[in-house]
């Protein structure tokens, strides 16, 4: 691994030469396009620098994965479960030291980094003993002397593309499963978090992942990106999985589309919670509190709309306005304590500052908190951060939206609230399905039919019920409807359809040809008069 001193960033580690990761070689450290990853508490602080992936390092790396997967397809299951356990026992290992790295790239508090590492391991944990399983099935036939049985196959090269806000997680939920099925895989990481992609490759060499498995190609969505997108028309990649924008989601569904393949989209959110007047009114403004501010809003978990009853909104209101000031923004490198750190980078920060504009002259809504880039001036109480060179903002909340207005349909990422006020569950319901997203949601509640009914009327991938709307397990399906997704599912036992296809197999030990649908048996004839004995008995 090729470090260099960092003179300006130097208490918080060096900095890395990255390359891609293709046949098992590091690539293209002295390509000439190359772009850094910044410390967004501290900008003065490289972390790395890496090459941008051209075309041709997509389609070398393509080629590699396919001759891999011929010898990697054919490694038994539970070998291949194996080097996942290695990955998994690995990750625990490294888990402090990868989690600082992840909070020094992207600013995630410590404690979410180590959550984000645990996501990993989880994910481990469980698809090593899925390489037990894998299971197909045994289908009676409805012919005699013949057999019927399923098995999964694996699909080929699966081309990902990743987000910067879970470096680690997210791509964990798609490569360990990817490969435990037998697949091979192109990722093109987060340009906002390279040196995590690469800390999580290293980790794969070192559990003895055979060469060509995963292969790495670093750069920016436009050329990089783009150019995996690229590689589906060109028949080099089988399966396409994407954590990102609605926006891109939808091209790169077309591409996906017009080959003939499902692609798994997880895409955005404006994820709705409803509190209802007999709520556990402090427990939910804690849950809403975690849910809107945990990592500075840059969740596609994060909530959106905070749909209030109106018997207990202004009490709730004015609890959460006080927790949201009181909130301990800053460098997460230097203070565990912090509730939330920088945005991840310029383009998140200028996305949040300008969400403010949505709001402006729409009737009806007050801002009660508008959240400002932070600067020495403006520095909120307990700010514990380098306000210059960092990416800081202070939380917002505004009151009095509509459903229908921008602000309340427009996914933001960054530490933003809008507060709807409703009288009774049909309101919040609609108000709650009123957007074009549907990933996670939550109400607070402790009435049993009004439960009951959000179970049933909610429109969402994802539903908490007296909890955030943050916070899947590794062994839940993860995913959204509309906006926020097409319907696939990530993680547990759901994710191995995204990664295999059904194979059906018949075998016929009759010594003939034997013709299902034409060559079939009937049933015998019964006997009618014993059921007119039964009706004259009745
Ligand atoms: C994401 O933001 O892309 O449920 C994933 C959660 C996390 C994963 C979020 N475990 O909030």
């Amino acid at each position: 691994m090729r470090l260099r001193e960092n003179p300006h960033g130097s208490r918080y580690g060096k900095t890395l030469t990255g390359a891609h990761f293709i046949g098992g070689k590091f690539k293209g450290e002295n390509a000439r396009d190359k772009f850094l990853s910044l410390n967004p508490s501290y900008l003065k602080d490289v972390v790395g620098e890496f090459p941008v992936g051209t075309e041709k390092d997509v389609e070398e790396a393509c080629l590699v994965a396919r001759e891999a997967f011929k010898k990697w397809r054919a490694t038994p299951a539970p070998l291949r479960g194996e080097i996942v356990g290695k990955i998994g026992h690995l990750l625990r290992e490294q888990k402090e030291m990868l989690s600082r790295l992840i909070t020094r790239e992207i600013g995630k508090p410590l404690r979410e980094s180590r959550g984000e590492v645990q996501e990993a391991i989880d994910t481990c944990a469980f698809f090593q003993s899925e390489g037990r399983r894998l299971y197909g099935q045994t289908v009676p036939s409805e012919l005699r002397n013949k057999e019927l049985e399923t098995y999964r196959r694996p699909l080929g090269v699966c081309g990902f593309i990743t987000a910067g806000n879970f470096p680690f997680a997210v791509p964990s939920w798609k490569i360990i499963p990817a490969i435990l099925c037998g697949n091979t895989v192109v990722w093109k990481p987060s340009e906002d978090a390279p040196a995590v992609a690469h800390s999580f490759i290293n980790v794969l060499r070192a559990a003895g992942l055979p060469d060509g498995v995963v292969n790495m190609v670093q750069g920016t969505g436009p050329v990089t990106g783009a150019a995996v997108v690229a590689a589906i028309d060109k028949g080099l990649i089988q399966k396409i999985s994407f954590t990102g924008s609605s926006q891109v989601g939808m091209k790169i569904g077309e591409v996906a589309g017009r080959n003939l393949q499902i692609p798994s989209l997880e895409l955005g959110g404006k994820n709705p919670m409803i509190v209802m007047d007999d709520a556990d009114v402090d427990a939910a403004v804690t849950g809403a509190v975690w849910a809107a501010y945990g990592t500075a809003g840059q969740r596609c978990t994060s909530l959106g709309n905070l749909i209030l009853h109106k018997k207990i909104a202004d009490k709730f209101v004015s609890k959460f306005v006080k927790k949201a000031q009181a909130l301990v923004i800053g460098d997460p490198n230097l203070r565990e304590d912090i509730s939330f750190g920088p945005m991840i980078s310029e383009r998140f920060m200028k996305r949040y500052l300008e969400h403010h504009k949505l709001a402006k002259k729409v009737k009806g809504i007050k801002c009660l908190l508008e959240g400002q880039r932070i600067t020495d001036k403006n520095a909120p109480q307990g700010f514990a951060g380098d306000a210059k060179n960092g990416l800081f903002v202070s939380p917002t909340i505004y009151d009095g939206v509509s459903i229908g207005d921008a602000l309340a349909q427009t996914e933001v990422f960054g530490p933003t609230v809008n507060v709807i006020r409703i009288s009774d569950f049909d309101e919040a319901i609609a108000a709650a399905n009123g957007t074009k997203y549907g990933l996670s949601s939550a109400i607070y509640t402790n009435n049993p039919a009004i439960r009951l009914r959000f179970k049933n009327e909610i429109s969402a991938g994802m539903s908490s019920i007296n909890n955030s709307t943050t916070g899947a397990e590794a062994h839940l399906p993860f995913g959204g409807t509309g906006w926020s997704g097409n319907g696939t599912r990530e993680s547990g036992v759901w994710v191995i359809d995204a990664y295999t296809r059904w194979h059906a197999v018949n075998i016929d030990d009759s010594g003939g040809l034997q013709l299902a649908q034409i060559e079939t048996e009937e049933a015998a004839e019964g006997k009618a008069e014993d059921l007119s004995g039964l009706t004259a008995l009745a």
